[in-house]
């Protein structure tokens, strides 16, 4: 129970944070959960992988990706523990697996969009996009790219980091110069939280305003997504819900008790209509948003009853 706990703390406190990353910290949290746990009854073992699955699940309530993993994780059909066991073990593992192999088939089909001498605006701080950008530049594509900040966390820097490392020609702007350097960028890269079953996007909150600036100039705007970034609740109605984080990330909270009259408000996502989205490079192909439904119901398998 401990190791769960460090990892949904670690999660909940963005220590692990990213989509895809927060998805396999959660898959293995449950896989070494299942691998130590002693009970004396299989009604017992169910009862304690229920729990500490809507543990981890409510640690972040955007990206569908960590619910996702879990159900996929924690799936199992044997009726007695060892058997129940082992399958959460084997599965968590292929989960893991595919997850890091989604993010270089992403990488090897995104890069083909990539033209030499693009330059690339990307937000936040995704590695499925990463991995397109780093892709094409090792295929020796001349490329660049203009990083937002992206306040208030400034997961920008990460990027910029990361993109210095690869040794990419790489402009770090504020997240409100945006539109003012459309003009200079040919195409928009970013990741996924969440993708509605209308193809809608869910990503770091100010995705929508460069999806907008990239319409607005006719520029591209390519999404990277694992199919597990798709969310099968969305089918049944229920909205993605958007993190609210804490005043204290936007501004110091000693300003605030002198000013009675303001509140601060701190939404981590946004939505961006599936219109604004040229392609979704999933690892299983490049699809149009309107495909989204079907990644739900073909490659995740879900069952309505289960969702
Ligand atoms: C991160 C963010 C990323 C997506 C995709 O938000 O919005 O763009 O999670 O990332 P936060 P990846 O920092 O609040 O978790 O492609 O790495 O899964």
């Amino acid at each position: 129970m401990e190791k769960v706990k460090e990892t949904a703390e670690k999660i909940r406190t963005m220590e692990i944070r990213g989509a895809g990353r927060i998805a396999k910290a959660a898959a293995e949290a449950i896989r070494d959960y299942a691998a130590e746990l002693e009970v004396t009854s299989f009604e017992e073992f169910a009862a304690r992988i229920n729990e500490i699955s809507s543990y981890l699940i409510s640690t972040r309530p955007t990206a569908v990706s960590l619910p996702n993993a879990v159900k996929l994780a924690s799936r199992y059909s044997s009726k007695n523990v060892e058997g129940a066991r082992q399958e959460i073990i084997e599965n968590a593992n292929l989960f893991v697996g595919r997850a890091d192999k989604a993010l270089g088939k992403i990488g090897k089909i995104g890069s083909r969009r990539i033209m030499d001498g693009d330059v690339i605006m990307t937000h936040c701080n995704s590695h499925a996009a990463l991995s397109i950008i780093t892709t094409a530049f090792e295929e020796g594509k001349d490329i660049s790219v203009i990083a937002t900040e992206s306040r208030p966390r400034r997961q920008g820097l990460l990027t910029v980091r990361h993109l210095n490392g690869f040794g990419i020609p790489t402009t770090l702007i504020i997240d409100s110069a945006v539109r003012y350097y459309m003009k200079d960028v040919d195409k928009v890269v970013v990741g996924a939280d969440a993708i509605a079953a209308n193809g809608a996007l869910v990503n770091k909150i100010g995705t929508s305003q460069l999806a907008l600036a990239a319409h607005e100039a006719r520029k591209s705007f390519m999404v990277a997504a694992e199919t597990f970034k798709f969310s099968p609740s969305t089918i049944l109605g229920i909205p993605i819900e958007i993190e609210e984080r804490a005043a204290s990330e936007v501004v110091d909270p000693s300003i605030l008790t002198e000013l009675s009259n303001v509140q601060v408000k701190n939404p981590a996502f946004d939505f961006t209509p599936a219109e604004y989205i040229d392609m979704i490079v999933t690892d299983i192909g490049i699809i149009p948003p309107a495909m989204a439904y079907t990644v739900i119901k073909e490659y995740l398998g879900w069952e309505f009853e289960e969702i």
